[in-house]
């Protein structure tokens, strides 16, 4: 999407948060693909969710660990009301991402962030910055401020 990886570096910027941006010029649409392509475990790999309220069909941003399931119930408790995975065209209308390239950072919209707090055990984490081969690298406690994201206990 034009101007989606602009927009994940102008708000890196804008929270203080240096990244640099990584074509990689191979996919990584997936965990899997981004810890193969970035040389990391795929637990370091930043999973950005995006999650609808059922009752208020508010988006909310969920950033899990690689390998971990996001627990419905416990991210339920979070928000206070049950969610269902956001359908592929709405969350590309509302935050500018296509899945597979959400960001933590950079939403057309503004987004309740909540993070795995397992990715806290690492000195750097990879999340996807706003296209289907691009990543940056941060350290999990700054990109979670840049983010205003909660650290929780979130996974399943
Ligand atoms: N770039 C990689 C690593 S940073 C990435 O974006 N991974 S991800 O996990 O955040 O994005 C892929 C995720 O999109 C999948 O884990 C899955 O939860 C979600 N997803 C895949 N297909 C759909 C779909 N049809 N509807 C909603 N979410 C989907």
């Amino acid at each position: 999407m034009a101007g989606s990886i602009d927009r994940v570096t102008e708000a890196a910027a804008a929270a203080g948060l240096e990244i640099e941006i990584r074509r990689m010029g191979a996919s990584t649409r997936t965990a899997e693909e981004a810890a193969e392509q970035c040389g990391c475990s795929t637990a370091q790999i930043v999973k950005s969710l995006v999650f609808q309220g059922e009752s208020s069909g508010k988006l909310y941003l969920f950033l899990v660990s690689g390998p971990n399931q996001l627990d419905l119930a416990k991210a339920a408790e979070l928000v206070s009301e049950t969610l269902k995975r956001a359908d592929p065209r709405h969350v590309r209308e509302q935050t500018g991402f296509a899945i597979g390239g959400v960001s933590p950072l950079g939403h057309l919209i503004d987004i309740p962030a909540f993070a795995d707090q397992t990715l806290l055990s690492f000195d750097r984490v990879w999340a996807a910055a706003g296209a289907h081969d691009a990543v940056f690298a941060a350290e999990p406690t700054a990109l979670f401020a840049a983010a205003r994201a909660t650290a929780a206990d979130l996974s399943a």
